[in-house]
C-alpha cells in the first residue's frame, strides 16, 4: 500500500460484488476455492472489519448494520463453499494490523488480484475482472488498513 497516514473518520461502508478465495487460514495453507462474494468493507474509528457473504446468499448482507453487532449476531449454517472446512456462508475479517497488496504472479494466473494478509493469519485473494472496480477496492482496502496499522 502507499503509505498515505490517513486519519479515522466516520463509519464507512463498500459494497460490491468480487472473487474471493482464501488462501491460508490460521497460518495454515487452505486449498483455493474461488468463489462469486458480496463483500462489505465496514470501517468504523475503532474496528474496520471485511465482511464476506457467498452470493447464494447476499441478500443478507445488505443492511448496513454496526459492526460489532454483526458479527455478533446469529447465522444459519449452510454448507459453504469457502475453502478451509469453513461452515458457514458469511465470515467477517479483522482488518487492523493487516496488509494489503497487489498478488505476485505466483500467487494466482487470474488479472486484477489483492492479496490481503490479516494479523490472525489468514490471506484473501480477491479478484474481480473489471479495473476500475478492483482498483477502487485496492484504494479502500489500503485506506483502512493505513488507518488502521498496528500500534
Ligand atoms: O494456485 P493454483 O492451485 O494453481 O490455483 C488454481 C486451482 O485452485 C484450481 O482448482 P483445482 O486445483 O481444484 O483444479 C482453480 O480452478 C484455479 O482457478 C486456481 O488458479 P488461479 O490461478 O485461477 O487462482
Amino acid at each position: 500500500c502507499p503509505s498515505s497516514p490517513k486519519h479515522a473518520s466516520s463509519p464507512s461502508e463498500k459494497c460490491g460484488v468480487l472473487n474471493v478465495t482464501k488462501i491460508t487460514e490460521n497460518g495454515k495453507k487452505v486449498r483455493k476455492n474461488w468463489a462469486s462474494t458480496w463483500t462489505s468493507l465496514y470501517s468504523t474509528s475503532s474496528f474496520p472489519e471485511l465482511i464476506l457473504s457467498l452470493i447464494s446468499n447476499w441478500t443478507r448482507s445488505i443492511k448496513p448494520r454496526p459492526a460489532v453487532s454483526y458479527v455478533q449476531s446469529g447465522r444459519v449454517k449452510a454448507a459453504s463453499k469457502f475453502g478451509g472446512g469453513q461452515s458457514k456462508p458469511e465470515f467477517s475479517v479483522d482488518l487492523r494490523g493487516g496488509s494489503v497488496d497487489w498478488a505476485s504472479k505466483d500467487k494466482s494466473s487470474k488479472k486484477h488480484v489483492i492479496e490481503l494478509k490479516t494479523r490472525q493469519g489468514t490471506e484473501l485473494l480477491i479478484q474481480s475482472e473489471i479495473d476500475s472496480v478492483i482498483n477502487d477496492w485496492f484504494r479502500a482496502l489500503c485506506e483502512t488498513v493505513n488507518t488502521h496499522a498496528w500500534e
